[in-house]
């Protein structure tokens, strides 16, 4: 395609990910170049004594997952898989549909902008305040329910695809840790009977769980951080 580099078969250049453990975002940027075949060299950042390798390489957010192809350095979970998708050949994530594509984009867009607070409030807060942000939550994965396809097991038909890699760690894995560690329930078989199959299907994945952290190592991590989770939500709740 003009424009566009011919996707490589295999990366020419060696592929590493600054990363750290028990990241739904290093999550998707894990999963998608396992999807696509890629060989990656992951290293693990101390977020509480961040690397001159990481800042040199995401100076503007300083967060992890970032992508170093060759001399290039890609931050951003989901421009990360959106260049894995272009630049690397192997099982196409998003889908070719222009309309499809834009849809994919606009619910992981959905669930990183419009979820991520409710969210955080429903788990974190109490009393009416987290009453409100469980309703919103639900509300929420409802819509994002809405779009599995009919008699498909994942958002991208029958293998897994950029929405799926969008929400996949957070929904199918990281939640369920949460919930435990807040005392919690937002996502149930009987409020969401095909998202919660959704997310059996993804865990059962065999590329997902080649990548998929530990579930008891990564309740063990977040426990360490629950009282920073709640500082956070009192934040959100005060700046409302
Ligand atoms: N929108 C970013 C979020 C990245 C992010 O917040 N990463 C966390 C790890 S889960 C981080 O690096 N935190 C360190 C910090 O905020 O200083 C993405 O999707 O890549």
């Amino acid at each position: 395609m003009e424009g566009r580099s011919k996707a490589a078969a295999m990366p020419s250049e060696p592929v590493r990910l600054i990363s750290c453990f028990a990241s739904p975002v290093v999550h998707r940027a894990e999963l998608a170049l396992r999807l696509k075949g890629v060989p990656y060299q992951l290293i693990e950042e101390d977020l509480n004594n961040k690397s001159e390798l990481l800042l040199t390489h995401n100076p503007v957010h300083k967060t992890v997952p970032v992508l170093l192809h060759g001399d290039r350095s890609i931050p951003e979970s989901l421009v990360i898989v959106e260049y894995a998708d272009e630049v690397f050949s192997g099982q196409p994530l998003l889908p070719v549909d222009p309309l499809a594509r834009a849809n994919a984009r606009f619910w992981a867009r959905f669930l990183d902008e419009e979820c991520k607070k409710p969210l955080w409030m429903a788990l974190w807060t109490d009393g009416e305040a987290q009453a409100a942000a469980a309703r919103e939550t639900k509300e929420k994965l409802t819509l994002l329910e809405a779009q599995l396809p009919e008699g498909k097991r994942f958002f991208g038909g029958d293998a897994i695809g950029f929405l799926d890699i969008a929400v996949g760690g957070a929904l199918a894995h990281w939640m369920g840790v949460f919930e435990e560690m807040a005392g919690v329930r937002l996502l149930t078989e009987e409020d969401h009977p095909a998202l919660w199959r959704w997310a059996r299907e993804y865990r059962a994945d065999e590329t997902v769980r080649q990548c998929l952290p530990d579930r008891a190592r990564v309740l063990a991590a977040l426990a360490a951080r629950k009282d920073l989770y709640v500082s956070i939500a009192k934040a959100m709740v005060a700046h409302k």
